[in-house]
C-alpha cells in the first residue's frame, strides 16, 4: 500500500473544480492505498478569515469529505491545526528553502496580485513550505491534486532532496498525481473559461458549488459562457465548450469522443440541458449525505479527534527523526 496524502482549505465553498480535480479521486484511492486527508486550516489563514466562519467551514468541509465517500475507518481524516507537527516541520523546512524559490511560485503571485504588496502576509508567501511539511511528515508517496498544485509539488520534492542530501534517507520523495485535461485537471470558471474555477475568485455565477441546489445548478449551466460557432468539440480554441464537455464526461462516465459523436450537429442549448440534468444527478448523492451528516456536528467533531490521533502517531515519528538529525538536544 502506498501512502497517499492530500489537503483542501476550509475557505469558501467546495466547487466542481475541487471535487473533480481532487476530492472525487480520493475515494477510490482508499481501496488500494493508505490515505491521509487533511483540512488545511493553517493554510486558510494566509488570507484574512472571520474566526466563526472559519470554524463553521472547517466542520462543513469535514462533512463534505465524508459525504463524498471518505471512510474514517479506512482513511485518516483530520484538521491540520490539531497536529502541531505540521507547523514545526514547516519551520525546519523554511531553513532549507530559499526566498528565490518562493518568489518563483506563480500561485502566490496570482493571489498577491489582488492585494497591495505591503498587505501580503509572510504566511501567504511561505504557504508552499507548509504544504511541503504536510506531505513530507507522512512519508507520502502520492499526492492527488489539481493541475494548479504542480509547482508546489515540485518545490516539495526539491526541498526534500536538499534535506536528504544533507541528512540522507530522511524524506520520501512524493509524486504528484494530476489528472489529464480530459480527466479534470483544471476545471474552468463557467463565466470565464480563461480562469480556473476558484474558491477565492469573485465569480458567483461561474463557480459551481457541490452543494448548489438543482435549480441553481441548472441556472449556472444555462448561463455558462460558450465559444463562438456551435460545434460541440474538445479543442484548444474552444475553451468554454471543452470545459463543459469535460464536466459532462466525468459526470456521466462517458468518454469525450463518445459524447462529441452523440452531439455532432446539435446545438449548445440542447447540450446544456443534458449537462444540467447530469450534473444534478452527479451531485445528488453527495448532497443528500452532506445534509444528513450536518445534523450531527458532535459526531463529525468526534471523528476528527480520532483522525488527529491517528495522524499524530505518524507525524511524531518523522518529526522526532528530523529534530535528531538537525542536531536538536533530546528532550529526555
Ligand atoms: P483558491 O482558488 O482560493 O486557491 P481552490 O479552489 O484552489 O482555492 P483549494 O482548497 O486550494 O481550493 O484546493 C483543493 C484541491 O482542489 C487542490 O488539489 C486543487 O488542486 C484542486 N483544485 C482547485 N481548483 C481546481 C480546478 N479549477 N480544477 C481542478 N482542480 C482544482
Ligand atoms: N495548497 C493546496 C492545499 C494543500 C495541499 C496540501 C494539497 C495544503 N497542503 C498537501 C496537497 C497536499 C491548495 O491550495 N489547493
Amino acid at each position: 500500500m502506498a501512502r497517499v496524502f492530500s489537503g483542501i482549505q476550509p475557505t469558501g465553498e467546495i466547487h466542481l473544480g475541487n471535487y473533480i480535480g481532487a476530492l472525487r479521486r480520493f475515494v477510490p484511492a482508499q481501496d488500494v492505498d493508505d490515505c491521509v486527508f487533511c483540512i488545511v486550516d493553517l493554510h486558510a489563514i494566509t488570507l484574512p478569515q472571520d474566526p466563526e466562519t472559519l470554524r463553521a467551514k472547517t466542520l462543513d468541509l469535514a462533512a463534505i469529505y465524508l459525504a463524498a465517500g471518505i471512510d474514517p475507518n479506512r482513511s485518516t481524516l483530520f484538521v491540520q491545526s490539531h497536529v502541531h507537527e505540521h507547523a514545526e516541520l514547516a519551520w525546519i523546512l523554511n531553513c532549507f528553502t530559499t526566498v528565490g524559490e518562493l518568489r518563483r511560485m506563480t500561485q502566490i503571485k496570482d493571489k498577491s496580485a489582488r492585494q497591495e504588496d505591503v498587505s501580503v502576509s509572510a504566511g501567504l508567501f511561505d504557504y508552499p513550505v507548509l504544504m511541503a511539511a504536510d506531505i513530507l511528515l507522512y512519508r507520502t508517496e502520492r499526492v492527488p491534486v489539481g493541475d494548479d498544485q504542480r509547482q508546489h509539488l515540485e518545490l516539495t520534492r526539491d526541498v526534500a532532496m536538499r534535506f536528504n542530501a544533507r541528512f540522507p534517507d530522511t524524506f520520501v520523495l512524493p509524486e504528484a498525481d494530476i489528472p489529464t485535461a480530459e480527466g479534470g485537471a483544471r476545471i474552468m470558471d463557467f463565466q470565464n473559461p480563461e480562469a480556473k474555477m476558484s474558491k477565492s475568485a469573485d465569480s458567483p455565477q461561474g463557480t459551481v458549488k457541490v452543494t448548489d441546489p438543482p435549480d441553481v445548478l441548472r441556472r449556472k449551466v444555462k448561463s455558462a459562457v460558450t465559444d463562438s460557432g456551435r460545434e460541440i468539440v474538445f479543442r484548444e480554441d474552444k475553451p468554454a465548450i471543452s470545459n463543459l464537455l469535460t464536466v459532462y464526461s466525468i459526470a456521466t462516465g462517458r468518454s469525450i469522443p463518445e459524447v462529441e459523436a452523440e452531439y455532432a450537429g446539435k446545438g449548445y442549448g440542447e447540450f446544456k440541458d443534458v449537462l444540467a440534468d447530469a450534473l444534478v444527478e452527479f451531485l445528488r448523492p453527495l448532497q443528500e449525505r452532506h445534509r444528513e451528516l450536518l445534523a450531527d456536528p458532535g459526531e463529525i467533531a468526534r471523528l476528527l479527534r480520532v483522525g488527529a490521533e491517528k495522524a499524530r502517531a505518524l507525524a511524531t515519528v518523522t518529526l522526532a527523526e528530523v529534530y535528531e538529525r538537525v542536531g536538536f538536544l533530546s528532550r529526555g
